[in-house]
């Protein structure tokens, strides 16, 4: 059996109890075979991303997860499409659209992958408050492969655009043992 990797999934939805398609989730991301759920940020309320071209659209509810897994990175990766697909995600073209789930893997322990569908690092990872802050919530020591402590490139953004707005449901204990 392989060994068992930290993973950190990021969780987004703007449609349809936005709450709810989080929470639903993070019990159907400790479901999957050979995955449990280690840890949970708290909920995130905040403004869809702007930019040219993206339609006006419902705030966010922002998390992120961390998944202790034994499925490798692309196994873990359609584990991931699944659950969207399980919560109605329709894609539509529209890039940066609203939607009832978005599951984005954001880092597989410490491996580096460029794959035509998996890049890992998320390559957005570091830029997003709503991506940065809930994870560091979970694991303020975690390091980006090749670009060392979250914790200082979280020290540049905001977080004024992000509200609080609690904790997901059976899952407000739980929490990572990180290595010293
Ligand atoms: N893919 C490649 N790498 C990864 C990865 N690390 N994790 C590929 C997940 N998927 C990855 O994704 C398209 C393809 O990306 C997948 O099939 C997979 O093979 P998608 O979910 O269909 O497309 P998308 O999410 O619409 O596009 P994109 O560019 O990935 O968007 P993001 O980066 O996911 O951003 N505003 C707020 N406030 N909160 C949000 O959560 N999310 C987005 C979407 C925009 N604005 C937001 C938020
Ligand atoms: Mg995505």
């Amino acid at each position: 059996m392989s060994t068992a990797i930290t993973a950190y999934v990021g969780l987004g939805s703007n449609l349809e109890q936005p709450r709810r398609q989080v929470e639903r989730a993070v019990v159907r991301l400790d479901l999957l075979a050979d995955c449990r759920v280690q840890a949970v940020s708290s909920l995130y309320r905040n403004p869809a991303l702007q930019a040219p071209g993206v339609p006006a659209q419902p705030d966010f509810i922002n998390a992120v997860a961390a998944l202790e897994t034994r499925l490798g990175p692309l196994a873990l990766l359609d584990a991931l499409l699944g659950i969207e697909a399980a919560q109605h995600r329709r894609r539509d073209g529209v890039r940066w659209g609203p939607r009832t789930l978005d599951l984005d893997l954001l880092l597989y322990g410490q491996m580096q992958v460029e794959e035509p569908r998996l890049q890992v690092p998320h390559p957005e990872l570091a830029r997003r408050p709503f991506v940065v802050h809930p994870l560091l919530e979970i694991a303020p020591g975690v390091r980006l492969p090749g670009a060392g402590a979250l914790a200082d490139a979280a020290a540049a953004l905001g977080v004024d655009a992000l509200e609080r707005v609690g904790a997901v449901a059976g899952f407000e204990h739980r929490s990572l043992q990180e290595p010293a």
